[in-house]
């Protein structure tokens, strides 16, 4: 093994097969025994490796989750042995994502940065050493960006050195270009200078073994002399690696930083034993150097891109406290679980510590920032800036200059159609933009690209979707159709709800997941408030068309099916774990023009019941549907198209849903190199069981596709059966209905919609095909749309 992450998570991984081999044996030793004997074999593997701070760390949390199991109330040795390893194995799925969240922030950096430079398509990255997934517990840090920018589009060319005289970069690294299909060229890694200096390179990422807090950074010899010649020729110079790699306890690194030295044999020896040089020369071999932090544009964690002060310095402990980091690692030595508390510490410093934007001061935001500056071209003074804010929640104002415009939204701790009256964490911002980097690397054509997300600020810039596009709801309502809406969507859907489930991630990357977004839970309580709960009883935010639908409303908070059918729901919202949901994808969440289609606003992101967002897309197309008889213009033709969409957009889903699940199982190469492609057996190993043996395969699988398949649909159906009903009697209505002027002509479009919404929530089984094979038939409901619509 190499690399400090992949020594770690491999040496407590080691440690778990262990105990898990010997469970009978421990048994007998008593819980106290068995986390006795955990810590033994810890201490052991330890020492193997004591420079190395991440295998010291590892081992400290595993032997504290072994000691605290055995301290448990009725604890056993069993319990011992499967806690140790739950913890080694979390161990595993927290480094891999911290590798992807790497990525997800040093892709955009990266792409920013060469833009300001004016470089505009694939980006050239030369890279140092091997920092990928033979390094970490996979993907990589500096070499993980790489990735992420092949995987979203944005690399034309990867270049790796050769890493004198080891050989990391010539070895590993080339090695794991080739095997991922990412365009790479090796160079010498004394032509990187020549590179530079002719044109033909737009950043350099590099890793690092060890950042002092001024952000000076001990890495692989040869890494110096590339930051100096990166700084001579304007190349931005970036180093990646996890918030753990930075000695917060030392303020500089060049001088304090003890640099290993290795034998001279690698200088006067090929690897194969033959002698190169002549005999009699002294060598000198340190393994790394120490590049100072004023050479370094960025630093890229899992915590986001940190930067240096305005005076060119970097406070790498306040930077990564701002973030709630510090306070991650710290736990993480004690062991204690550190994305819960170190999230919720992060919540209380967004909410706290926002201070509202306004159009002067998000210009300010913009100009303090020199990468994003450089997108909107010359300076402050010459940008236009605009409050947009459509929604119900944030602010959000476009930033334009010359060359570009960026969209900066803001989060505050209140509700913003309510007022501060309603209080909501401003933590949501954290979400969403997670949200939109992971939506983006399931689905990189209908996701707009996140440049920057800052904690403190609860503020989210990102690309601006400019005009022509609108919001879909807008161009709805004004009557129009997007024959590729369907097509789109369903994409969106089954990429992103696919690539974020327990079919394709394996099991500890799922619950780390699944445990991450968790924290979301004051967006999720919104959404359990006004969607299942107060339209079926007296609350003080609803409203309805009065006193046209009050006897409707009534009826409803008297119907004890409906109670029970939207009960349910609820309860699968709160405890079915499906996939990464956007969490509100009505059509005021999608913005278009009739060839392009891109999904914004997942501030409600959380792993639930993947019917929950095709429900309340299929909800928006019927509330149209029924509004058009209200809104001005003949709209049969548009009314087909909704129903078409709805149709096509359930069978698109569906169709790719099952093309992926099988795609994974069967034929894993089919995706694309550089991708969010795990290379392991999905967490619900389908694979196992049907993909070995070919008689065992395709029917008993499609049997199972059919099963899932129609759950989801009764699902969507429900639920979108509850996005009808929330939207008529709840607190947030759709302009769809709202805008009919007269209330009459409204109210009457209200109820149908209504009514059916009732249909599709508490008889959802009726829907479902009775055709063999088409347990799942959206043309059933679509007809008795049409019903509704003529009755
Ligand atoms: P909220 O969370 O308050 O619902 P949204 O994210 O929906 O806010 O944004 C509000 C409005 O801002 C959108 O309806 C749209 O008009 C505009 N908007 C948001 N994001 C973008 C973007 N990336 N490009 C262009 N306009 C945007
Ligand atoms: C307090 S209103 C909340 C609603 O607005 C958002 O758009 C969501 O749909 C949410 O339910
Ligand atoms: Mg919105």
């Amino acid at each position: 093994m190499r690399g400090a992450p992949a020594i770690a998570v491999s040496g407590v991984l080691g440690v778990a097969v262990e105990l898990r081999a010997r469970a009978g044996e421990l048994r007998a030793a008593g819980p106290a025994g068995a986390a006795a004997e955990a810590r033994r074999l810890l201490q052991r593997v330890v020492t193997s490796r004591p420079t190395a701070v991440n295998l010291s760390e590892g081992c400290a949390r595993m032997a504290a989750a072994a000691d605290a199991a055995a301290a448990a109330a009725g604890a056993s040795a069993d319990g011992v042995v499967e806690a140790a390893v739950a913890c080694a194995e979390g161990m595993l799925a927290e480094d891999l994502a911290d590798n992807r969240r790497i990525g997800a922030h040093g892709a955009p950096a990266l792409v920013a940065a060469a833009r300001q430079r004016g470089r505009g398509g694939g980006l050239r990255v030369l890279t140092h050493c091997n920092t990928g997934a033979l390094a970490t517990a996979g993907y990589g840090t500096a070499l993980g960006c790489v990735r992420e920018l092949w995987g979203a589009g944005d690399l034309e060319r990867a270049f790796c050195t050769e890493t004198r005289p080891y050989g990391q970069g010539a070895r590993l690294t080339a090695y794991e270009l080739v095997t991922e299909g990412i365009p790479g060229t090796l160079i010498a890694d004394s032509a990187a200078a020549g590179l530079m200096q002719s044109g033909g390179l737009d950043a350099v990422v590099v890793g690092a073994d060890r950042i002092a807090n001024n952000g000076d950074v001990a890495n692989k010899v040869g890494t110096l002399p590339l930051a100096l010649a990166a700084k001579q020729f304007g190349v931005p110079f970036f180093v990646a690696a996890t918030s753990t790699t930075v000695d917060f306890g030392m303020p500089r690194g060049v001088g304090s930083i003890p640099i290993e030295e290795r034998s001279g044999i690698e200088l006067t020896h090929s690897r194969a034993g033959e002698r190169l040089v002549v005999e009699g020369i002294a060598t000198w071999n340190p393994a790394f150097d120490v590049t100072p932090g004023a050479l370094i544009t960025g630093i890229i964690t899992e915590l986001g891109v940190l930067l240096p002060g305005p005076g060119g310095d970097y406070d790498l402990d306040a930077a990564v406290r701002a973030r709630g980091g510090r306070v991650g690692a710290i736990m993480k030595a004690e062991g204690v679980a550190a994305e819960t508390r170190g999230g919720q510490q992060g919540a209380q410093e967004a909410t706290g510590g926002a201070k509202a934007l306004d159009l002067d001061g998000a210009a300010s935001y913009i100009a303090a920032r020199p990468e994003l500056a450089a997108l909107l071209g010359a300076s402050k003074e010459d940008w236009s800036v605009k409050e947009v804010g459509d929604g119900n929640i944030n602010f959000v104002f476009i930033v334009e200059g010359p060359a570009g415009a960026l969209v900066l939204k803001q989060a505050l701790p209140y509700v913003r159609c309510v007022g501060e009256a309603w209080p909501l964490s401003a933590e949501r911002a954290r979400f969403e933009a997670a949200a939109l980097r992971a939506e983006r690397l399931c689905c990189p054509s209908h996701v707009p690209e996140v440049m920057l997300y800052d904690h403190g600020a609860a503020v989210i810039v990102m690309q601006f979707l400019a005009p022509p596009h609108i919001v879909l709801r807008k161009g709805l309502v004004a009557g129009e159709s997007y024959p590729l809406l369907a097509e789109h969507v369903s994409d969106f859907l089954a990429e992103t709800l696919f690539k974020t489930s327990a079919l394709y991630l394996s099991a500890p990357e799922y619950r780390a997941e699944v445990a991450k977004y968790s924290q979301n839970s004051d967006m999720c309580a919104l959404t359990e408030q006004v969607v299942f709960t107060d339209p079926y009883g007296e609350a003080e935010h609803n409203r309805w068309t009065s006193p046209q639908l009050d006897g409707d409303v009534k009826e409803l908070w008297r119907d004890a099916e409906a109670k029970v059918a939207v009960s349910q729901l609820k309860l699968k919202f709160l405890t079915s774990a499906q996939a990464l949901l956007h969490g509100d994808l009505h059509t005021g969440s999608l913005m278009v023009t009739p060839k392009t289609t891109w999904a914004i606003d997942p501030e409600f992101a959380f792993y639930g019941p993947i019917g929950f967002d095709i429900g309340a897309f299929l909800a928006n197309l019927f509330l149209c549907y029924f509004a058009s008889a209200g809104l001005p213009g003949e709209r049969s033709s548009q009314r087909d198209w909704l129903l078409d969409t709805a149709v096509e957009v359930w069978d698109g889903f569906s169709r790719k849903f099952a093309e992926l699940w099988r795609s994974h199982m069967f034929l894993p190469d089919k995706f694309p190199p550089g991708g969010n492609v795990p290379n392991h057996t999905e967490a619900l190993c389908t694979r196992a069981l049907f993909g070995t043996f070919a008689s065992k395969g395709p029917d008993s699988f499609e049997c199972l596709q059919d099963a899932v398949i129609s759950g989801l649909f009764l699902d969507s159906i429900g639920f979108a059966g509850a996005k009808m009903i929330r939207r008529i009697v709840g607190i947030a209505h759709v302009e769809d209905l709202d805008s009919i002027p007269d209330a009459d002509v409204r109210a009457n479009c209200e109820r149908k919609a209504l009514r059916f919404g009732r249909e599709l929530l508490v008889n959802a089984k009726s829907f479902q095909g009775r055709v063999m094979g088409r347990g799942s038939d959206m043309s059933l409901v679509v007809a008795a749309a049409r019903k509704a619509f003529a009755g």
